[in-house]
């Protein structure tokens, strides 16, 4: 039986393709904390603030193109012969244009909307606002198809039954800082080979078996050609 692979993403990987990290900003937009415009009751007070907030995400995507780490990972998937799957924290669509061919978006997409009525989940490229009608039903208002903070991240059961018999589980560019995914590592079976692939040792690093300090664009090319020679 072929190995089976989880791999897991966080804002380190899309790092050099200009995507500003989450810690690196001091975890501050506009000089409000994520934590708190990311959030359920940060859009029912404010919602053109959190409108806005993910409009200029949405729109900085045009801006910023795969780097060697999505475009290796895309590679790996290709040539892996057993279970591989990709789950990102991520709400950019580098993975995908890296050729990525199903990113598991735990925290959801910035190019989604999510309608508040029927609950349909559509595509959305353009600025979202209060006034956005939902493809699907014509009538409800839209919110950006994103996790936020107090949130249950998405096929939480898919990827806990997939980490509980996966053999290779790798962790590349998360703090750690945010759960349930920065418990990911302790959700492996008990013969899983466990690695860190990370600019500095993530807050949850010691849980790791082994970790690989550096740039993603190094690491991960590195990485995949060393898999795919094993
Ligand atoms: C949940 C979408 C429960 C939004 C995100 C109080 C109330 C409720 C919950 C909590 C609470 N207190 C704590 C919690 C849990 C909370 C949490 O963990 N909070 C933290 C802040 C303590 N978690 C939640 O709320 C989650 N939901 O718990 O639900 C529940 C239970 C039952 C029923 C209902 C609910 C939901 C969390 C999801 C939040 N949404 N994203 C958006 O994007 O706007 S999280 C967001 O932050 C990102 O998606 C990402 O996950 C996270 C940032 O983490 P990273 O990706 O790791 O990025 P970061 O910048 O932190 O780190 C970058 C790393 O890359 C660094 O290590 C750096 O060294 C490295 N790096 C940088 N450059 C490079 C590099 N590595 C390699 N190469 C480079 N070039």
């Amino acid at each position: 039986m072929p190995p089976s692979l989880v791999i897991l993403t966080g804002a380190g990987i899309s790092a050099e393709s200009g995507l500003r990290t989450f810690r690196a900003a001091d975890g501050l937009w506009e000089d409000h904390r994520v934590e708190d415009v990311a959030t359920p009751e940060a859009f029912a007070r404010n919602p053109a603030l959190v409108y806005r907030f993910y409009n200029e995400r949405r729109r900085s995507l045009g801006a910023v193109r795969p780097n060697p780490a999505h475009l290796a990972l895309a590679e790996l998937e290709r040539a892996w012969a057993g279970e591989f799957l990709l789950v990102t924290q991520n709400v950019d669509d580098l993975h995908e244009r890296a050729g990525s061919r199903n990113p598991l978006h735990m925290h959801g997409e910035l190019l989604k909307a999510r309608c508040l009525a029927c609950r349909a989940v559509s595509d959305w490229t353009e600025d979202l606002d209060d006034r956005s009608p939902c493809p699907a039903c014509t009538h409800g208002r839209l919110r950006p198809h994103i996790v936020w903070f107090g949130e249950m991240p998405l096929e939480m059961e898919r990827i806990y039954r997939t980490l509980e018999r996966c053999d290779l589980f790798v962790a590349i560019g998360t703090s750690g800082h945010v759960y349930p995914a920065a418990g990911f590592v302790e959700a492996v079976g008990p013969r899983a080979r466990t690695l860190e692939l990370n600019l500095e040792p993530s807050r949850v690093a010691d849980a790791f078996q082994e970790h690989r300090v550096g740039r993603a664009t190094e690491l991960v090319p590195a990485f995949v050609a060393e898999l795919c020679r094993s």
